[in-house]
């Protein structure tokens, strides 16, 4: 018989944090909206949810590397929103936040989800965001859940 291990996704007494970026403010309030609503949902409690404010996206890598070191999460979502300019800017940006969130999360031993849009337009971000194509601030914030259950399962708790 097969072995299976899956996570549930729920916050019943999970304590999460989120780190979100300023910049494009109008973007990312709405993935943060998204991301709240997703731990209310699924039974997580207001006082366990945590919001830390960062400058940008280029600033969520150490944000999230404080916050696992607290010891005080389980799941930790990044948030923010990169859309492209007229300048490689973009490029540099989306690589550090991406490479930065995940090494982040590995170092800890901890799920961290990447809400981080990378966008053309700024079109595609608001899609994105609550619009045509769902909230993925909620679905950062799912994927976190699910994980924090599979590495409490894998630990054996
Ligand atoms: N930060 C973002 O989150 N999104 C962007 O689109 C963006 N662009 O395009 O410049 C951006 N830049 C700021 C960057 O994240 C840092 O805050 C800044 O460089 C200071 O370190």
């Amino acid at each position: 018989m097969t072995k299976v291990i899956e996570g549930l996704i729920s916050a019943k007494g999970l304590k999460a944090a989120v780190a979100v970026s300023r910049f494009n403010g109008f973007i990312t309030e709405r993935l943060l909206e998204g991301a709240t609503d997703a731990f209310l949902r699924h039974g997580g409690d207001e006082a366990d949810l945590t919001v830390v404010r960062v400058p940008g996206s280029f600033e969520l890598p150490l944000a999230v590397q404080a916050l696992a070191k607290t010891g005080q999460y389980q799941a930790i979502v990044a948030l923010g929103a990169i859309i492209r300019g007229q300048t490689p800017h973009f490029d540099f940006v989306a690589a550090e936040a991406t490479k930065g969130v995940a090494q982040a999360g590995l170092a800890a031993g901890l799920p961290v989800s990447f809400g981080v849009l990378t966008c053309d337009t700024v079109e595609q971000a608001v899609d994105r965001a609550g619009v045509k194509a769902g909230n993925k601030g909620f679905d950062a914030m799912v994927a976190a859940m699910e994980m924090a259950s599979v590495v409490r399962l894998l630990a054996g708790a």
